[in-house]
């Protein structure tokens, strides 16, 4: 057995650990145990499908040993991390899958990091590792990965998929394109990792300055996949199509990808959502399942064209990440022909469905119910006391897949956490008939652009950092397409000019994700505060609310 990293893991107390086991939701072996128990079942089937490329779950799992087996004579050992930032392939998958095995822990960064993310958190993780494309969508990610080996004490290996490899770069394809010749099983079927241990690390929405890590043991993933795949009808016969980026909690265990393998299900990698690439997949792979933000679900309604593409296929669209507005919720079956299926999720833990037999109404207007028994859900005032039922409050949670604290983060833990440890998910909701949430808005300072979170204090921080800037605050701008966009109002220093652009090259400079750079900017002589002297942000929104409106009318009224 493995050793688990349990300096800054907070782990769940004995008598709730006591509980899931005896429940039957920890199964007390680890991820991959499960899924190489499905290979064994099924080896013939077709497990992944990128472009051309089809791998057996026989293939995939060798692979994935041999992959293992690769990384140790690289010098990485149980317990150590490699941040991934990859597109969506088969080498993900492949990766990812030879971490699990080998203990190492995946650090699942998203497509748009770059130098300021990456360096956080490869330094918060004491990575040794981390794996990226050589270049995509025109940048340079091979050669940034070098410049952190070059600047992160612990990085040791840029690992690099593509064509263009550097000669300092481990060929990652090569790594996990198998051909050892199968002796590789016997050898991780001996060491397999504690279930309590952890599995990967996801990252948090964020509404402090950077992504917290979260860690996701085993024991809690493996049920987190396995349940939700059970809520959204996944079987051996499922396809699941993964659009949006797979290090993502949603399209990697909600059920996603891991949902699938889970059950002898085939998993088809597509680098984007863009809709015409996406029917045609769905028609040609015969594609049952898939995950979408609500943006994409408008995009593919809009572009669908019923005449030219064939989804019969498709039994289930998951839609979440963002507030799915009713009206749009209500075309998808007519429309597309599928069910809907909604999905209230983080990656903390708690993740909500609305039920595939649900009444229609409970689909298109709700957000969906715990997925386990044992999740505890409780919506709460300002003062903590629980607000009566179907009366908007803020969320708290508690469960067998909700992690009681972040990852070494002992001052956000005590805001985000209760002293009795339940998760303040900083979403306003509304408790309703059987249990189900409807999401109305959150009291966290987060601006959630199309399912990409961002927090408004980081921006705030990143924008301060200009000389002319006398005060700052980010908000989030309603978009109809995106659901929001981040808008900043600022206070110039006396004769000081802050524009837009600015401040936008100002943060590409320092290697911000440009999902996070602000996308309109107001002037002005002073914030509005609250009674006590806060930033009054609800006023800045019903400003921008009101800029907007007005920009709408037309000119010749
Ligand atoms: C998912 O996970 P994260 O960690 O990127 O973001 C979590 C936050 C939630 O706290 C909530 O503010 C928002 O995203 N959110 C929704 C939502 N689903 C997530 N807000 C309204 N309606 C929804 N359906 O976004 C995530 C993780 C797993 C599965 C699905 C989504």
């Amino acid at each position: 057995m493995v050793t688990p990293i349990a300096d800054g893991v907070v782990p769940w107390p004995a008598e709730y650990a006591e509980r899931y086991v005896a429940a039957g939701y920890w199964e007390g072996r680890s991820l991959p145990h499960h899924i190489w128990q499905q290979a064994d079942r099924t080896p013939d089937k077709v497990a992944l499908v990128d472009g051309d490329l089809r791998l057996t779950y026989a293939e995939l799992v060798a692979r994935a040993d041999t992959a293992a087996t690769r990384l140790v004579e690289l010098g990485l050992r149980a317990d150590d991390r490699i941040v991934v930032q990859l597109p969506n392939g088969w080498e993900f998958v492949v990766l990812t899958l030879a971490c699990l095995r080998a203990g190492i822990v995946p650090v699942m960064a998203l497509p748009g990091h770059r130098h300021h993310e990456l360096s956080y958190l490869t330094e918060h993780a004491e990575a040794a590792a981390i794996a990226v494309p050589d270049e995509l969508r025109g940048f340079d990610h091979q050669e940034l990965a070098h410049r952190l080996v070059g600047e992160v004490p612990t990085l040791q290996h840029a690992l690099v998929s593509g064509p263009n490899l550097q000669k300092a770069s481990v060929d990652l394809r090569a790594l996990c394109s198998g051909g050892s010749g199968g002796s590789d099983r016997g050898r991780w079927d001996a060491v397999e990792p504690d279930s309590r241990s952890v599995a990967v690390f996801l990252l948090s929405g964020g509404t402090t300055g950077l992504p917290k890590l979260i860690a996701r043991t085993h024991d809690d993933y493996t049920y987190n996949a396995k349940r939700s795949g059970e809520a959204s009808g996944m079987d051996e016969d499922t396809v699941y199509l993964v659009t949006l980026p797979a290090g993502h909690n949603f399209p990697l265990a909600c059920p996603g990808l891991l949902g699938a393998l889970l059950v002898g299900g085939r998993v088809v990698m597509l680098p984007s959502p863009e809709p015409e690439r996406a029917f045609r997949t769905i028609a040609e792979e015969g594609v049952t399942h898939t995950a979408v933000v609500p943006a994409v679900a408008q995009r593919w309604l809009d572009s669908y064209d019923e005449g030219r593409w064939d989804l019969s296929s498709l039994r289930v669209l998951q839609v979440g990440g963002a507030r799915l507005a009713d009206e749009v919720a209500r075309k998808i079956k007519p429309v597309l022909g599928c069910t809907l299926q909604q999905v209230f999720g983080m990656a903390e833990g708690l993740l909500n469905y609305t039920r595939l037999d649900d009444p229609d109404e409970i689909i298109v207007t709700t957000q969906g119910r715990p997925m386990c028994p044992d999740d505890e859900v409780v919506v709460v005032d300002p003062l903590g006391r629980p607000v009566p039922p179907g009366e908007p409050g803020s969320l708290l949670t508690r469960g067998p897949y909700t992690p009681r604290g972040y990852y070494k983060a002992e001052q956000q833990n005590a805001r985000a956490f209760t002293a009795d440890g339940w998760y303040r998910s900083g979403d306003i909701c509304r408790l309703v008939a059987g249990g189900n949430l409807i999401v109305e808005g959150r009291d966290k300072d987060m601006i959630n652009r199309g399912g990409e979170k961002i927090s408004a204090e980081e921006v705030e921080n990143l924008t301060y950092m200009l000389d002319g800037v006398q005060q700052v605050a980010a908000i989030a701008m309603p978009d109809p397409g995106l659901g929001e966009r981040v808008c900043l109002y600022v206070v110039p220093r006396p004769g000081a000019d802050v524009t837009l652009a600015d401040v936008r090259q100002s943060m590409e400079n320092k290697g911000v994700a440009a999902y996070k750079l602000p996308e309109r900017l107001v002037i002005c002589a002073e914030l509005p505060t609250t009674k006590v002297g806060k930033i009054d942000k609800s006023a800045l929104r019903t400003d921008i609310a009101a800029r907007l409106e007005e920009e709408r009318v037309p000119i010749d009224r």
